[in-house]
């Protein structure tokens, strides 16, 4: 890839940029995952590109909420992969999750591709199952691709951390009663505002640092756990991310 070099004033979201990028030459990521990418980037933009409070308090919820399932797992598509496939393998290991991949756009080609990807990143060394190649079971009432999960993963799973997600499907896992802990820049989405925990952060950012949480709250009990997660206000962790980003507008706050 070119050089961004490292006094540039956007030299993070270049740095991403490029990495979606590489993605797409790789088959990684699909073609959809660069306007996603785009998207995704104008609301970091506003938000300052940083981990706003709410997001803060909300990984940290999200790390209790994976602490105390009986079985998370982190699902990843084309996107994660492609800009924080070592991250996410970390998180999944701090937390102890299983990485399950899964795609809207899916081909097989694109599934091994992704999961040879992870493999490369340290899924293989790793203390993590790596799912969503055996695809032996369906989350019901849903259209898409995205259907096709591993009865071992996703389908038996209490607990999914679902970054940058399709609305539809965080509709579906909900109605199966799992608890969803979105990562996603937009909380005006279906699946931010369907999530048990909406992480309004980029995922380059969140996932980082909730495996740091992970760290910290390793030997929490399991009543301290759940205050973290009772006291958590899902509402209000979004209302104050759409807030920063009417600031990063200009209207009233200076910045
Ligand atoms: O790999 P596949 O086939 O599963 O496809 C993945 C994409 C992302 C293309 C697919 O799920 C899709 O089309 O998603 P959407 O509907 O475009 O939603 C993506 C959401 O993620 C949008 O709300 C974006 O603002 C947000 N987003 C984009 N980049 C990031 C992000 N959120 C967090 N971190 C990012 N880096």
């Amino acid at each position: 890839a070119e050089e961004v070099p490292d006094d540039h004033p956007r030299h993070g979201s270049l740095v991403t940029r490029h990495r979606i990028e590489e993605g797409v030459e790789k088959g990684i990521t699909s073609k959809q995952g660069l306007v996603a990418q785009g998207r995704g980037e104008a609301l970091d933009y506003l938000l300052g590109e940083e981990t706003v409070p709410a997001a803060e308090r909300a990984e940290r919820t999200a790390v209790a909420r994976t602490l105390l399932a009986d079985h998370a797992v982190v699902s990843v598509n084309g996107n994660v992969a492609a800009l924080c496939p070592q991250e996410a393998v970390s998180l999944a290991e701090a937390v102890g999750a299983d990485i399950e991949v899964n795609i809207f756009h899916r081909t097989r080609e694109r599934l091994e591709a992704i999961a040879e990807h992870l493999r490369e990143h340290g899924a293989d060394e790793a203390d993590v199952a790596l799912r969503g190649l055996e695809a032996d079971a369906r989350i019901p009432d849903l259209s898409s691709e995205r259907a096709k999960v591993d009865r071992d993963g996703i389908y038996s799973a209490d607990v999914v951390v679902v970054p940058l997600e399709d609305g539809d499907r965080a509709e579906a896992l909900d109605a199966m009663g799992k608890d969803e802990i979105v990562v996603d820049l937009n909380p005006l989405s279906r699946s931010a505002q369907t999530a048990t925990v909406p992480v309004v952060d980029n995922v380059v950012r969140a996932f980082p640092r909730m495996t740091e949480y992970a760290e910290t709250l390793a030997s929490a009990s399991d009543d301290e756990l759940r205050e973290i997660v009772d006291s958590f206000d899902a509402d209000e962790a979004l209302h104050d991310a759409e807030r920063r980003i009417r600031e990063g507008f200009g209207d009233g706050d200076t910045r």
